[in-house]
């Protein structure tokens, strides 16, 4: 047993139940938890103000938060000018969107993948979303969610949301779950998804590895109207304007020049505070996209995932609606950011946004079957379809893309620790406190990630050191560099 101090409490953590030996682990420096902050109890609740209060809460700052209008845009004329043709613009691409229905959101064949025309490629960068198919093979993905069932049911003290009927469970190890994230195909698609983005040569970030994400997963019963999420985009609030260096990300779009956004643009990505508030919630990991891989077969409308498929209008109008009244009257004065609340996710509804015409905007991805992944760009609006199918559960494990630089590096480390000792990931609820499933029957260990993907899985996990190749930029290496002094002091 080891003591692990933290400011608020003095508690002990389980020693991992797995024979640590199986990787040579104990060569690895090990993460001090104990250095950490704790992560409240709680469940996929903590994270949106809306599931809490039942309401989306308006926002008005203290006035202190007007000076960052002033701060971020110096020329309110071309702004407003903007602004304006921003707005038609939206109302032009909305109608496309509306009638073509979900057929707008591009699919892609995992075979496809390395040979995608050029045109496709531009349709998945414009609407920041994609399904890749048959990635995992059907019969394989659905099984994982009757083995998840069993290990649920063999471990019945799984907390989860709702606490009385639960759709997300508060898991991370289950072997279904690692068997996923370690598949070579998964992997190679999360590559794909990093490498739509792009970075100068001097930003320390690789976009050629991928590192895993421990993240937990969701089975909707069919029928269910328990678990639905308004539309709301993740990766912090009011740090996009908040956050200087977050802000910067956005600077065409303050300059007046929403055209020239570049929403693959890693540059400043990698320096974003995108939690400046202690939260609950959400990735302190930068996630190029956001994702999921399917274990059902789910149709539109049933139990899905909702987007506002086009990225580039979509960021520009969320970013530059609190700067203006219903009379397109520039307002530099005021401090309401209108569904930022701190430390929660940015949510959005029609008082609020108006113009993003939410009930026409949001597209339901097109029918998926188990091993279908779906992916969504960091910054894009999504939302939960309020119900569920009255036939078919929709079961869906959460795996987004993650590419190496300091913060995925650092997270890694402690996530690592996190796996070895089966505690809950991270940025979870609860974190490194709760026992997590340290005490579950039937747990996954680190050799289930070499039994299902070798080496590039073990590099996924933090598990073997990253290859530094000739060929990448400076910035590259030296992300790959650090990653490999702080997982693997050398
Ligand atoms: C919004 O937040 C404030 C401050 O926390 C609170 O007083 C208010 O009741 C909340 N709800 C709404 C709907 O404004
Ligand atoms: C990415 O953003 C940085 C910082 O704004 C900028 O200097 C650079 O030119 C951009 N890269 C590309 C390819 O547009
Ligand atoms: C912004 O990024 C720079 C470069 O990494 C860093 O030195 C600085 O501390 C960051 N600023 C804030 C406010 O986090
Ligand atoms: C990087 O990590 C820090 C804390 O670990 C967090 O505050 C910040 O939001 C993270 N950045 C991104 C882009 O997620
Ligand atoms: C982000 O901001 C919070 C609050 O100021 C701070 O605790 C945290 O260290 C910051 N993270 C980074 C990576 O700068
Ligand atoms: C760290 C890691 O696993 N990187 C892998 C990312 O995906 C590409 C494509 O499959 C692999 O070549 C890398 O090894
Ligand atoms: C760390 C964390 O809580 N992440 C959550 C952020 O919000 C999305 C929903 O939009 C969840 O899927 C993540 O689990």
């Amino acid at each position: 047993m080891m003591p692990l101090t933290t400011s608020a409490t003095a508690v002990t953590v389980q020693e991992a139940q797995c024979p640590v030996n199986v990787l040579k682990l104990q060569n690895f420096p090990r993460a001090d938890l104990s250095k950490v902050s704790v992560k409240a109890e709680g469940d996929i609740s903590s994270v949106f103000s809306s599931l809490e209060d039942g309401e989306i809460n308006s926002s008005t700052l203290p006035l202190t938060y007007a000076a960052i209008k002033k701060r971020l845009v110096t020329d309110p004329q071309a702004f407003k000018a903007s602004w304006l043709k921003l707005k038609k613009r939206l109302a032009d691409e909305i109608e496309k969107i509306s009638k073509e229905g979900p057929a707008i959101i591009p699919s892609v064949e995992f075979s496809e993948l390395q040979t995608m025309s050029n045109e496709k490629r531009k349709e998945v960068l414009k609407r920041g979303c994609v399904v890749v198919r048959n990635v995992i093979p059907r019969d394989e993905a659905r099984s994982y969610k009757f083995e998840l069932e069993e290990y649920i049911k063999n471990n019945p003290q799984t907390a989860g949301f709702p606490n009385n009927a639960k759709v997300v469970y508060e898991l991370y190890w289950s072997k279904p779950q690692i068997k996923a994230r370690s598949n070579p195909r998964l992997i190679k698609t999360l590559n794909f998804m990093n490498k739509l983005w792009h970075a100068d040569d001097a930003t320390e970030i690789c976009l050629d590895e991928n590192l895993s994400y421990a993240d937990r997963l969701r089975i909707r019963n069919p029928g269910d109207r328990l678990f639905t999420l308004g539309p709301h985009s993740d990766a912090g609030s009011i740090e996009r304007w908040e956050d200087e260096n977050y802000s910067k990300c956005y600077k065409d779009i303050w300059d007046g020049k929403w055209e020239d956004y570049d929403a693959y643009n890693a540059t400043h990505r990698v320096d974003a505070n995108s939690s400046l508030y202690d939260s609950q919630g959400n990735c302190t990991m930068f996630r190029t996209f956001q994702g999921w891989v399917s274990m059902s077969e789910i149709h539109p409308g049933e139990g899905t995932i909702q987007f506002a498929p086009l990225i580039k209008e979509v960021t520009a109008y969320l970013l530059m609606n609190p700067f203006f009244k219903a009379n397109n009257e520039i307002d530099l004065d005021s401090s309401t950011f209108p569904g930022a609340v701190p430390s929660k996710a940015q949510e959005y509804s029609p008082t609020m946004h108006p113009e993003l015409q939410l009930d026409k905007i949001m597209t339901p991805a097109p029918t998926v079957y188990p091993g279908d992944m779906v992916f969504w760009h960091c910054d894009l609006i999504h939302a939960v379809d309020p119900e569920c199918s009255e036939i078919m559960d929709s079961s869906v494990m959460y795996i987004p893309s993650t590419p190496v630089c300091k913060n995925n590096t650092e997270y890694s480390f402690i996530q690592r620790e996190a796996f070895l000792r089966k505690l809950v990931a991270p940025d979870f609820p609860g974190f490194p406190t709760s026992v997590g499933e340290s005490k579950h029957i039937g747990c996954a260990e680190p050799s289930d990630v070499e039994r299902s993907g070798g080496l590039p899985a073990l590099r996924n996990f933090a598990l073997e050191a990253l290859e530094c190749k000739v060929d990448y930029s400076k910035g590259a290496k030296e992300a790959i560099i650090s990653f490999n002094k702080l997982l693997f002091g050398d």
